[in-house]
């Protein structure tokens, strides 16, 4: 009998992504740039309209429950609250840094012919506008709308919320978990179609386009992986050593096997029992301070994340002739940062999430078809970053524990 040949995820990207630049290509020689946007771009709109009908339950669930958890922090005292501020923190760090590399490698982006542009001018507004608009008018409307910020707003009310009214509270939270796990597996059921809609999505826009848009994906994985590597070797470098205490050398060098599994597997929580082997076994760090730091790294901490989408809003943007103002830059960080709390740490979440992001700024949806293709090719490294950010934490954390007993 055959064996089924059984290609994973990463492969079958991969090879629709190859197959669809061909066929873009062919299309493109022939003259049938039309039929590629007429037949074959609406199936890839479905994959776009799926991420849309995903992203606001998603978020609003998840970030729902990713408060909720910070309930044990009190319980843990300082442990939470430092670890909290220095994943807010590092975060916020990771988008200005995507946005920079992304600004720095702006130049290379290939423009996009398209002129059904749907941008929508109104959402870019100034500073204070995008701050008094985080605040949501009634509670259906900015989930209808898909209004990003304001979602995440109101799950942040719901969650801080459910904690204070405590037992009154419970039934909700079982609720809403049952409701965020529901629509993870809707997530990931997307996620399985992605190869299918990376070869809808890619073709028409190399068929409208032309090889050149291929020389543009390359830069902007460029400017992800620029950003990676400083965030890595800079920020957390600095981190593990003024606030940890620790050498640099010794802190990769402990971390490293977890790196190559995370880049392997594009996947957080996959990575979650070799990181704490890793920081327990080298570095050790008490056990108590990496199963809290880590869990809760692997759900809302994604520097990687971050700058993956601090990135791809300025890619896309730039590919549509779009200069976004310092308001909608402020809003990508906000946006971002916070997205990063309701980004499962599961293959191609990141990309669900931009679609949240590309949204709070009024920037196209569609926009993710230019980056769809690669995907794995980002996720692989952003994930990296992610669980690299989390062990870095639990190092600064178990220093603070030690002083803390010192003190004692
Ligand atoms: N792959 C996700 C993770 O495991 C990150 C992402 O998709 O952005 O962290």
């Amino acid at each position: 009998m055959t064996k089924k040949l059984k290609l994973s995820l990463a492969t079958q990207i991969l090879i629709a992504l190859f197959l669809g630049i061909i066929f873009g290509l062919i299309l493109m020689e022939t003259g049938q740039a039309d039929f590629a946007a007429a037949y074959v771009k609406p199936l890839g709109q479905i994959f776009l309209n799926l991420l849309k009908f995903v992203v606001v339950p998603l978020v609003l669930t998840s970030i729902i429950d990713g408060v909720i958890s910070l309930k044990d922090i009190k319980k843990v005292g300082t442990i939470g609250l430092s670890t909290i501020l220095y994943y807010s923190l590092t975060t916020a760090f990771a988008v200005v840094g995507g946005l920079l590399s992304a600004h720095i490698f702006k130049g290379t982006f290939q423009l996009l012919q398209t002129t059904n542009l749907k941008f929508d001018p109104g959402k870019a507004t100034g500073i204070m506008s995008t701050i008094v608009g985080l605040f949501p008018k009634n509670v259906l409307g900015p989930l209808v709308e898909a209004n990003m910020l304001q979602t995440i707003v109101i799950s942040l009310f719901i969650g801080f919320a459910i904690i204070i009214s405590q037992e009154k509270g419970a039934p909700l939270a079982k609720l809403n978990r049952s409701i965020e796990d529901v629509f993870m597996v809707i997530m990931e059921m997307i996620v399985k179609i992605s190869p299918y809609a990376v070869f809808c999505l890619i073709t028409p826009v190399i068929a409208a386009n032309g090889a050149e848009v291929i020389g543009s994906l390359t830069m902007v994985l460029l400017a992800a992986y620029v950003a990676y590597v400083f965030h890595l070797l800079v920020v957390y470098s600095f981190t593990v050593k003024v606030l940890g205490k620790t050498s640099p050398k010794k802190f990769f060098q402990a971390v490293l096997p977890a790196m190559v599994f995370a880049f392997s597997s594009a996947s957080s929580v996959g990575t979650l029992p070799l990181n704490a082997a890793c920081l327990e076994n080298n570095l050790h760090i008490r056990k108590d301070v990496v199963s809290f730091v880590l869990p809760l790294g692997a759900t809302i901490n994604m520097d990687g994340t971050a700058i993956y989408q601090g990135v791809c809003a300025v890619f896309i943007a730039a590919c549509y002739g779009i200069n976004l103002t310092p308001g909608q830059l402020l809003t990508i960080v906000l946006t971002a940062t916070l997205a990063s709390i309701g980004t499962a740490g599961t293959p191609g979440s990141g990309m669900i999430m931009l679609a949240m992001v590309l949204q709070s700024v009024g920037l196209p949806v569609e926009g993710i078809a230019l980056v769809a293709g690669i995907d794995r090719i980002f996720d692989m490294g952003r994930t990296v970053v992610n669980i690299t950010g989390d062990a870095s934490c639990a190092v600064i954390v178990n220093r603070r524990e030690d002083l803390r007993e010192a003190a004692k």
